[in-house]
């Protein structure tokens, strides 16, 4: 059987929902308690876009909250575990946020507005309860609020292509999180080169919610000379790719780990001179020593088809070494490829290391990421 999660008044939509059910969304996941489309039926067509053309993704479930006002980057710093003291208006950033023993509880995309105006495009959890308190508790003058934004993805190797004819030659000359405001046929929006792939592409951060289903038309229309799919961030390529899920690969509640163990170690400017949340627990750890590391996998046997929880990386004497976070059959590597954690001590060629999936143990191999 099948199960079935009900869409109700209760869960929250995006302002593509119409948009993609007339697409022929057939499964959603929840994140940031709102709907996202997980596929449209199709995933090796829609991977075989994301690849060779061009896809587009509803990914307005990656909310963003906005922090303004005079004590705006103060804020920001403080939450970050990077130095943005080099940030410009018109750039974004990859930055992590922890909490104060250490812990990764966010991986979001910062985007600087204005000098006193940012926007942390958020991973799944709740970081504006987290910065409103924090900004209370500290003292600090600004003000926390989620703005009507919706990121509108357009993803692979012609999406550069699409977009120029979309906005003009100018988008060619943006920089890797590079962004600027803009409008599409008086659509309101910030373009920024940026996406949850390695293909390359670009957001359009919708600002107006009462025109998606006409933004998703304007960019579909435009897309069809090109073979434009409605897709879904994509776990494949991502394994392959080796991008981080904030959720699947880490999670505070369910897997908490340190930016040092999910490889964001170099996001961590430990020597600056200013405080931030985490940063003495940071130091600790680094000094302790990291236990582990997030390391690709290759899990023999026959083609994996679904997924759907983390497994248990053991040794051939019982020893659990390590966590499998997520797996799927990748046809490109002709073989079942994952990501997950391993214990430091484990090198890249342990041969005796196994996971049990559908109760029966698997043989998996340390690969390093991204998969070659
Ligand atoms: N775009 C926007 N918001 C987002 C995401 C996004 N919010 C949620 C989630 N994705 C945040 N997590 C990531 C993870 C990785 C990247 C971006 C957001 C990413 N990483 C590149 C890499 O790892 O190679 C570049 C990192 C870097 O510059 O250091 O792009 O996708 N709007």
């Amino acid at each position: 059987m099948t199960q079935q999660i009900g869409i109700g008044p209760n869960t929250r939509k995006s302002v593509y929902f119409d948009a993609t059910i007339a697409a022929g969304v057939a499964s959603f996941s929840v994140y940031n308690h709102m709907l996202i489309p997980a596929h449209f039926g199709d995933p090796q067509a829609e991977y075989d876009s994301l690849m060779t053309g061009v896809a587009m993704w509803d990914v307005a479930a990656q909310r963003q909250v906005e922090i303004s006002g005079p004590d705006a980057r103060a804020l920001i710093q403080y939450l970050t575990t990077r130095d943005l003291s080099k940030t410009r208006i018109g750039q974004g950033r990859y930055v992590p946020i922890c909490d104060h023993a250490g812990t990764l509880i966010n991986d979001p995309v910062l985007l600087m507005l204005e000098e006193n105006r940012y926007w942390l495009s958020i991973a799944d959890s709740d970081i504006g309860l987290w910065a409103s308190a924090i900004a209370a508790e500290r003292g600090l003058d600004v003000r926390v609020h989620e703005p009507d934004v919706s990121p509108l993805a357009i993803q692979g190797p012609k999406a550069e292509t699409l977009v120029a004819e979309l906005f003009g030659d100018w988008v060619k000359g943006l920089k890797y999180f590079g962004f600027k405001q803009t409008d599409l046929q008086g659509i309101p929006l910030i373009l920024s080169r940026s996406g949850w792939s390695k293909q390359g592409g670009f957001e359009l951060y919708l600002q107006d919610g009462s025109r998606g289903s006409e933004l998703w038309a304007i960019v579909k229309a435009a897309g069809a000379a090109y073979g434009i799919r409605p897709g879904a961030p994509n776990d494949l390529e991502r394994i392959e790719s080796g991008l981080v899920s904030y959720g699947a690969d880490g999670r505070i509640q369910t897997n908490p780990c340190n930016p040092f163990e999910i490889s964001l170690g170099k996001l961590v400017d430990l020597d600056r001179p200013d405080d931030f949340v985490g940063k003495a627990a940071l130091q600790k750890i680094k000094a302790e020593g990291i236990k582990r590391r997030r390391v690709g996998y290759v899990i023999a046997g026959a083609a994996i088809e679904s997924f759907q929880h983390s497994l248990p990386v053991q040794t051939s004497d019982g020893q659990i070494v390590g966590l499998l976070s997520e797996a799927v059959y990748s046809p490109r590597f002709v073989g079942n490829i994952g990501v997950g954690m391993i214990a430091s001590e484990i090198d890249e060629g342990a041969t005796d290391l196994s996971v049990m999936l559908d109760q029966a143990p698997r043989k998996v191999t340390i690969q390093p990421l991204p998969f070659e």
